[in-house]
């Protein structure tokens, strides 16, 4: 099986959709392995979003991402789970996302996008490691 991460961010969590965006996940078929409703701090928000650290909106990200309770889970699939996950839930500019996908559905802003997903089979398992790390 393969796995990769995905988080109901902050605005999510506070419009009420997490159990929409796990319904959908399930209902194509995906398992929820791992889950936790968890607050990110900056150091795990810094490490999580190393890759944008020298961008303009690092700053904003950070401070989105921290501030309120986000839903963190792993759900696993047949293959290519990572590429299921992002194709339902849509380009990162909510106002272009597909109607059909989690953003094209529900976003309207970029800085609010209400989903993450790892963006490939290397960043899953990284991403695993930074929120659920093996004992
Ligand atoms: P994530 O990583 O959250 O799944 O989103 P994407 O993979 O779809 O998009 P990304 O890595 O390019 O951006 C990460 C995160 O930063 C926010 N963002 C992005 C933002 O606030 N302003 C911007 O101009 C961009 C490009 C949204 C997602």
């Amino acid at each position: 099986m393969d796995r990769t991460l995905v988080i109901c961010k902050p605005d999510a969590v506070e419009r009420g959709l997490v159990g929409e965006i796990i319904g959908r996940l399930e209902r194509k078929g995906l398992t929820l392995v791992a889950a936790e409703l968890r607050t990110l701090d900056e150091a795990t928000a810094g490490r999580h979003y190393e890759e944008h650290k020298d961008k303009p909106f690092f700053g904003e990200l950070v401070e989105f991402i921290t501030g309120g309770p986000s839903m963190v889970m792993v759900v696993e699939g047949p293959g290519d789970t990572w590429k299921v996950v992002r194709t339902m839930m849509g380009v990162t500019n909510p106002k272009e996302a597909a109607p059909g996908t989690i953003r094209g559905d529900f976003g309207l802003l970029t800085g609010q996008n209400l989903v993450h997903g790892s963006d490939g089979p290397e960043s899953a398992e990284h991403e695993i490691g930074i929120f659920f790390p093996s004992p």
